[in-house]
């Protein structure tokens, strides 16, 4: 190797000498920095990861021998992106979390600035009290927690219930923005009768008067599987299907007609059997739930192309901007969440269909 001019030996170590004087000072060169600022396009540290059900629940089971849900206060075993260990978070701005309740037990009342979204797995007949309202949890239901409202989950049955979290703790962290406080009672009072919300906001119709409970979230709390599941099936019969999605919707906040939550948008489709998608890619990594059935899913990043082979009740992430192509030889129904309202809100969306 050639030893380097002189005069570019020079400016090296004039350079270094800079560096090092002003460092003290809390100064960083941006020059050194500026290419992995402004990727050219995302680069996400996120990996595609695979919880598979089958493998995960003894360990559910485990933990409901170790502690109660009280002690707890939340008894979840938390999806770590295996790429971000130690930060509770399953893509950069989502965390997402399987929750254990067993019978008898409660997990106590509590408010915070997260919103968070419940998607049943497992288990029937586990409620979660949400402002003053109960709302009993089925296989397939997607329950929202608006921000800043008291909460508290209970057991009366004699089944353990299982649920998905997903919370927008990453996002409210990067925005030192999150408070929080525990109930005075274990059980927040009942208020109002089941179905209230639903009675309002859960047919196409709304109050005349009054303003939306929970500001910019959904006044509905609950979106009952066999409703979601009954606009899928009508949709298979009447539509065309998407040769990318296959059929999917997104819940809605019925008085505004967006997003349920004002952090997430949360998602269902169906793969019919056969289905063979084409691939795609979108700028707001998902967290993906199996209801029912069984497909596969091949994610292709810069650590190489993946395959997920999924069935019911097994979840799996798709890290920001890597092509993720659907397959079902039998059929299945996924859930799905995003960050995607937030990076509307900004304008920074995007997706790319490949064919
Ligand atoms: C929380 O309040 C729940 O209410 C679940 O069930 C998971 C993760 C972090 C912070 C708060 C719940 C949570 C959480």
């Amino acid at each position: 190797m050639n030893a380097p001019h002189p005069a570019a030996a020079r400016t090296t170590e004039a350079r270094q000498s800079l560096y090092r004087d002003m460092s003290p000072h809390h100064l960083t060169p941006l020059w050194e920095v500026l290419h992995a600022l402004v990727p050219p396009q995302p680069a996400s540290p996120c990996v595609p990861a695979l919880w598979r059900y089958q493998q995960i629940r003894p360990f559910l089971q485990r933990a409901g021998e170790v502690i109660t849900a009280e002690e707890a206060v939340r008894r979840v075993l938390i999806l770590e992106n295996p790429a971000l260990r130690g930060q509770s978070a399953v893509t950069q701005s989502l965390y997402a979390g399987l929750q254990l309740i067993l019978p008898g037990e409660v997990a106590p009342s509590h408010r915070h600035t997260q919103s968070a979204l419940r998607f049943i797995v497992e288990g029937t007949g586990a409620y979660t009290s949400v402002d003053g309202e109960r709302t009993t949890m089925h296989p397939g239901d997607f329950i929202i927690t608006p921000s800043w409202t008291w909460h508290d989950h209970g057991n009366e049955v004699d089944e353990a219930v299982v649920w998905l979290d997903g919370l927008d703790i990453p996002m409210i962290r990067f925005f030192d923005a999150g408070f929080a406080e525990n109930g005075s009672a274990k059980s927040q009072a009942v208020t109002r009768a089941e179905g209230a919300s639903f009675a309002r906001y859960g047919y196409n119709m709304a109050p005349v008067r009054g303003d939306a409970p929970f500001g910019a979230t959904s006044p509905l709390f609950s979106y009952p599987y066999e409703r979601s599941r009954e606009a899928l099936h009508q949709l298979e019969r009447s539509a065309p299907l998407d040769a990318w999605d296959g059929y999917k919707l997104r819940y809605l906040n019925p008085l505004t007609g967006g997003t349920p939550m004002p952090t997430i948008q949360p998602f269902l489709q169906r793969l019919p059997a056969g289905f063979d998608g084409q691939p795609g890619r979108q700028t707001d990594g998902a967290v993906y739930s199996v209801v029912e059935g069984a497909g596969t899913a091949y994610i292709d990043g810069p650590a190489g192309p993946l395959r997920f082979d999924v069935e019911a009740r097994d979840h799996f992430v798709v890290p920001s901007w890597q092509t993720l192509r659907l397959q079902s030889a039998t059929g299945c129904v996924l859930f799905s969440f995003s960050d995607r309202p937030v990076q509307q809100a900004l304008g920074i969306h995007k997706e790319e269909r490949l064919a």
